[in-house]
């Protein structure tokens, strides 16, 4: 049903009805666009604020992106209709909206392609998406083989969903000298002050063709009919009947009517996108199809028929002066496409794995720093991303392309105010305003700077970077890096009440969890316990800088900060979530619904707040009360009812999101804290549940591809078993550099140290061996891992020399070095 290919660049899924939501997504810098294996497609362009240009069918509520998508008959995609002439049988490829369960069906979800090879009717039908490395366009390529014995009459409809653009002007048609259906509209909008912003909008979505169709329709309506977008009754007559959109919802939807000989292949190629006029979309069309403009179908008239008698593999008629023209376009078009392929190729983390587990070695080489590779380029589409999921998205680019980390750094303390707390979202284009959750006062922000610049230090050892000036927010007061952090650290530390508790306003790194401290006085348990991490981490960077006085009041203030944490909120077997504004724990052992939170169980870990004793404890009540099949759960039992003293949180749907999903990036925490503790087993076994697999029942529970980590699996395992498991499919997540550093950190144990790499793995009991090429400031690491008799603690050789602290020192950018690890059975 799923398996990769050989070489590993794609997942394939075999079945259209096996998981209907299987899905996969390419980006730019851009856009995006997520499409699932039956046809349907979600996809956003930036200009810069985040758009659309294949919209629904009704007015949409513009928001960020959503987990669970709901998909529809009447959802937006990119279809292929199929009509036999001869006995008039209709289906449609890759599977909807006609939902003809094909002979042969293959989904393959690539790194930087999509591609549905669907064999029905004597026909193999293959599409092939991808993108543009620059500007928002969709890249389709359309195959259409006859695999029978006899010849064939066909006509192909590519249907592009347009979608209702606008209440105030919506229209469309087909542009001759264009060759492409051309959808207008005016973004609507009704303050006079929206206008010059409007006016500069690109509100017309295109669709261009290599070939000249033989008919099309631009009505939605005309083209249903009354058979509807499962059996439109437009297709029931010989030829489209080329309408246009007056006011009315457009559909891109073209006609080739063509008679393929046995063995014979059609290509078809197709650009989809917005443009803010035509003159825009002229030079898309001569960017990728050359500037002979269209191309004939086939010597003859619409709706005509004529063809040779050899069998032929071209793109058409005319075949004598095509192939100049088709050389040309192939330039264009297929340029771009390997020019996307090697922009996604840059996408590389610093790992490479051989391991027994091949499920793991597939997602970690290929796939996962794919979607760190993602977040860190796109910022989630967002122009205004939240502050924490700015610093963790870049805290992976420390593995991919450093520079963009510093930078992120740079951009993020200049918008730091004067008293070091940080604003909620970073603002990252002149004009652009903090929306959604960003209007809401969160008071975690700066966790995160010395938690995520560690990663960058380990990997660059730049801390030439602490010396750069940079101002503060109003650019009156300015500072170096290492003053804006260290303000920071010390606005958490004063941001606590008299218990020595943190505050947590409206929210902390749960965004939903508004009304805890809403009235000023709730505190967050978890906040207080990332604060201890915090300057825990920030004294180790202090000390590497040579900072030892600040190192060690940092240390002393994490203690006196863990001391108020046990004394307040250790529960007998775990840590209490937060105390209300009316100064009610939660999160403890006598609430019926969210007794328990992974929060605070991890972090405490990490902080040194859980000494032996507790941390046996809090492991436990983890595994029995948040741990199922599918990952650790956020919290359970998930809220049923709303507590208003806890606030949003406890309104979403149980096992839903943060209310008691396996949120993988809550997870992470808890699993990377694991690590830091030397907890491998619990670690690693909690670290596979996040893919898929790896048999057949769990693959389909979850419903998705491994080809990425999705915010969250449904949890409330022990209230909602029947929906447990299943996907959010959402690939926007804090979560994949955190797996990521689980990797690095802890379990292969390559981690950065200011001389060297420190090499410690942490193998589950049940490997004998692994092996790690780790790529590290330009040098090359070739790790060997294998257990050995005699061997009592891990022995580290590199280039055949012991390494007595497992730090391996002294390599330059462009060596290799040879590194054996034995380590005890
Ligand atoms: O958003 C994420 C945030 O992007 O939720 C995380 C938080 O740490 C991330 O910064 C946990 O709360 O109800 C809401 O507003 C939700 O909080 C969502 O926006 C949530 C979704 O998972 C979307 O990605």
């Amino acid at each position: 049903m799923i398996r990769p290919t050989e070489d590993q660049q794609y997942y394939e899924l075999t079945s259209p009805t096996a998981l209907p939501k299987a899905s996969g997504f390419l980006w730019n810098n851009q856009m995006m666009i997520h499409m699932n294996c039956r046809g349907y497609a979600v996809a956003q362009f930036m200009q810069p604020e985040p758009a659309k240009y294949s919209h629904a069918p009704n007015l949409e509520a513009k928001t960020f992106m959503q987990p669970e998508q709901p998909y529809y008959a009447h959802h937006p995609g990119r279809f292929l209709f199929i009509k036999d002439e001869e006995s008039g049988y209709i289906f449609s490829a890759p599977y909807e909206p006609t939902r003809q369960v094909p002979d042969k069906f293959v989904f393959a979800a690539g790194k930087h392609d999509m591609i549905w090879t669907v064999e029905h009717w004597n026909l193999r039908i293959q599409m092939t998406l991808t993108l543009p490395k620059e500007g928002a366009a969709e890249l389709w390529q359309i195959k259409v083989t006859n695999t029978g014995s006899r010849k064939r009459k066909i006509s192909l409809y590519p249907y592009f969903s347009v979608g209702y653009m606008s209440w105030m002007n919506q229209s469309g048609e087909y542009v001759p000298d264009l060759g492409a259906i051309v959808c207008s509209s005016i973004t609507p909008y009704q303050k006079v002050q929206d206008y010059p912003s409007i006016k500069n909008l690109k509100d017309k979505t295109y669709l261009l063709a290599e070939r000249k169709p033989d008919a099309w329709e631009v009505s939605q309506e005309a083209f249903e009919g009354e058979g509807g977008i499962m059996r439109p009754s437009a297709l029931e007559a010989g030829t489209l009947a080329c309408g246009d959109a007056r006011y009315e919802m457009p559909a891109a939807v073209m006609q080739y009517r063509t008679e393929p000989e046995p063995g014979e292949e059609l290509t078809y190629r197709f650009v989809f996108g917005p443009a803010k006029d035509e003159a825009e979309i002229r030079g898309i069309r001569e960017r990728y199809f050359g500037l002979h403009g269209e191309r004939e179908q086939e010597a003859r008239e619409p709706g005509g028929a004529e063809s040779g008698n050899e069998p032929r593999s071209s793109t058409g008629s005319n075949r004598e002066n095509e192939a100049a023209a088709a050389d040309f376009s192939e330039d264009g078009f297929e340029k771009a496409a390997r020019d996307y392929a090697a922009y996604v190729a840059e996408g590389r983390g610093v790992l490479t794995i051989d391991t027994p587990d091949k499920e793991l070695d597939n997602f970690v080489n290929h796939w996962l720093p794919r979607q760190m590779y993602y977040h860190g380029v796109t910022n989630r589409l967002s122009t205004d991303p939240q502050t924490r999921n700015y610093l963790q998205d870049h805290m992976g680019m420390s593995y991919i392309d450093p520079r963009s980390t510093r930078q992120a750094f740079l951009t993020a303390l200049s918008q730091q105010r004067p008293d070091g707390s940080m604003p909620d979202g970073i603002v990252l284009y002149e004009g652009a305003e903090l929306k959604y959750i960003n209007q809401v006062p969160h008071t975690d922000h700066c966790v995160w700077l010395p938690v995520c610049l560690v990663t960058y230090l380990d990997e660059t050892d730049d801390y030439a970077l602490l010396d750069e000036e940079v101002t503060y927010a109003g650019g009156e007061k300015s500072g170096t890096v290492f003053e804006h952090i260290d303000l920071a650290v010390k606005w958490l530390i004063g941001d606590r009440d008299d218990r020595g508790l943190n505050y947590i306003n409206q929210g902390d790194w749960c965004d939903p969890m508004n009304m805890v401290g809403y009235k000023g006085r709730g505190v967050s348990g978890w906040l207080t316990i990332a604060t201890a991490y915090s300057c825990i981490v920030w004294a180790d960077i202090c000390e590497r800088g040579g900072r030892s006085a600040e190192a060690e009041d940092y240390r002393q203030q994490a203690e006196e900060i863990n001391g108020a944490v046990n004394r307040h909120l250790w529960d007998g077997d775990w840590y209490a979530r937060g105390i209300t504004d009316d100064g009610v724990p939660f999160g403890i052992s006598a609430d019926e619904e969210g007794r328990i939170f992974i929060n605070p169980q991890g972090w405490s870990l990490l902080s040194g707040a859980a000494d032996g004793e507790k941390k046996a404890k809090l492991i436990r009540a983890v595994e029995e009360q948040l741990e199922s099949p599918y990952g650790v759960e956020k919290l359970a039992p998930s809220y049923t009812a709303m507590r208003e003293d806890v606030g949003r949180v406890t309104q979403k749907h149980p096992g839903s999101a943060e209310n008691g999903a396996v949120y993988n990036h809550a997870a992470a925490f808890y699993i990377y804290a694991l690590y830091a503790v030397g907890e491998k087993e619990n670690a690693y076994r909690l670290l596979r549940k996040m893919l898929p697999g790896t048999d057949e029942a769990d693959i389909r529970r979850r419903g998705q591809l491994p080809v990425f980590i999705p915010n969250y699996y449904r949890g409330a395992y022990r209230q909602f078993p029947r929906t447990a498991g299943r996907s959010s499919h959402l690939f926007n997540t804090g979560t994949v550099p955190w797996v990521y550093r689980c990797l690095v950190d802890g379990l292969f144990g390559v981690r950065g140290k200011p001389d060297g790499l420190r090499i410690a793995p942490q193998l589950p009991a049940e490997w004998n061996e692994a092996s790690v090429v780790r790529a590290f400031r330009g040098a090359e690491f070739r790790i060997a891992m294998k257990r050995e008799a005699g061997v009592s603690e891990a022995e580290v050789y590199a280039d055949g020399r012991l390494a007595a602290d497992g730090i391996v020192r002294g390599l330059r950018a462009g060596e290799t070095c040879e590194v054996t690890v034995k380590l005890p059975l």
